[in-house]
């Protein structure tokens, strides 16, 4: 009977020890109010998920870091509402973490903001740049270097559509001369009012650029030569005609024109050749006037002024012309 009461005692102290052993790690592991596991586990996946996806913004933070800026905001919002337990301290740390990540994105971001800035500032400087290099700086007007890239487009542009072109060389007479009587300044605003005047007479499309001190070129794209020869000669005509006022004197100038049209098989150096061989024969021809070069010879082109005087005649020839066939 005292063996039973021993054994008794025994199991009794067992079953106390059990349930105790129980309920410690019961409270171990269950904190709080009671969890089950698959919870617990789907909690650490959320809290895994969470730092694999801040591993990607992290990767990918270089690339768009704006956008990073408000996911990490969006999954900083999700981990601080997730319920706090025994996770609290891995929670604090990856809400550490997240708001570390949070500053140096802002600072990336402001760094970003800086050199996309300075690369902008630096941007419009090459670009300027580029359009100063392009541009004389005393008239404004396109350079030698505009001219002849404009010039190279233009031929490959007739040659691909086939649209005629032509150019013009215009060429200050005695400018030296005309310096030396008035002085340079007077000649630099001369050769500012040339330039304006130049671009007034002309089509937007046309190019006119100073190639060199006194000499301007004119592109002119789809335009024959009967075009060009009215066109030089207008230029010529307006030039000469102008009266440039420069510290109370009313000043006067002309200038020489070489005109010719592209023809088969040129390139930019025959074409630039044959315009400045007709501006030279417009020299010698006496100055104030145009020379045309048709591809074998130089001619002068009539002033506008007799060319509607001929017109005029052609009309009085038909109209008389025409009376006496009303009279048969
Ligand atoms: P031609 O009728 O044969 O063309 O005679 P020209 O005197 O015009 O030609 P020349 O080549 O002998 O002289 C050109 C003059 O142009 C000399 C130079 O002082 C003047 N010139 C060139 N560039 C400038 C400039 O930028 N400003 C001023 N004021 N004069 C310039
Ligand atoms: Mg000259
Ligand atoms: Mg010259």
């Amino acid at each position: 009977m005292q063996f039973s009461w021993t054994l008794f005692t025994i199991v009794l102290l067992l079953g106390v020890l059990q349930i105790a052993v129980g309920m410690v790690v019961g409270k171990c592991l269950l904190p709080g109010k009671p969890r089950g596991e698959p919870r617990k586990r789907a909690h650490l996946q959320r809290i895994r998920q969470f730092a694999r996806h801040l591993f990607d913004l992290v990767n990918n933070m270089a690339d768009d870091v704006g956008q990073h800026q408000s996911e990490i905001t969006r999954v900083s919002q999700e981990l601080a509402s997730m319920p706090t337990g025994r996770d609290s301290g891995v929670t604090k740390t990856v809400l550490g973490t997240v708001a570390q990540i949070m500053q140096i994105n802002e600072r990336l971001q402001e760094r970003l903001g800086d050199a996309e800035q300075r690369l902008q500032e630096q941007s419009q400087q090459i670009e300027s740049q580029l359009v100063e290099a392009r541009t004389d700086p005393l008239t404004g007007l396109p350079n030698r270097r505009a001219f002849d890239d404009e010039l190279s487009r233009r031929i490959a542009e007739w040659r691909r559509k086939n649209s005629t072109l032509s150019l013009i060389m215009v060429d200050i007479d005695h400018f030296k001369s005309f310096n030396d009587r008035h002085g340079h300044p007077a000649g630099d605003h001369v050769l500012r009012n040339v330039a304006g005047g130049l671009q007034s007479v002309l089509r937007e499309m046309d190019m006119v650029a100073r190639i060199g001190g006194e000499e301007f070129a004119v592109i002119l794209p789809a335009t024959n030569a009967a075009d060009a020869r009215r066109t030089a000669e207008r230029v010529r005509s307006a030039i000469a005609g102008e009266k440039f006022c420069f510290e109370q004197l009313q000043l006067q100038l002309t200038v020489s024109l070489g005109v010719t049209t592209i023809q088969p098989d040129d390139d930019s150096v025959s074409l630039v050749k044959r315009a400045d061989e007709a501006l030279y024969a417009a020299k010698r021809g006496g100055r104030n006037c145009s020379f045309i070069h048709d591809g074998s010879d130089c001619r002068r082109i009539e002033s506008s002024k007799r060319s509607e005087a001929e017109i005029d005649t052609v009309c009085d020839d038909l109209r008389r012309k025409l009376t006496e066939l009303a009279r048969d």
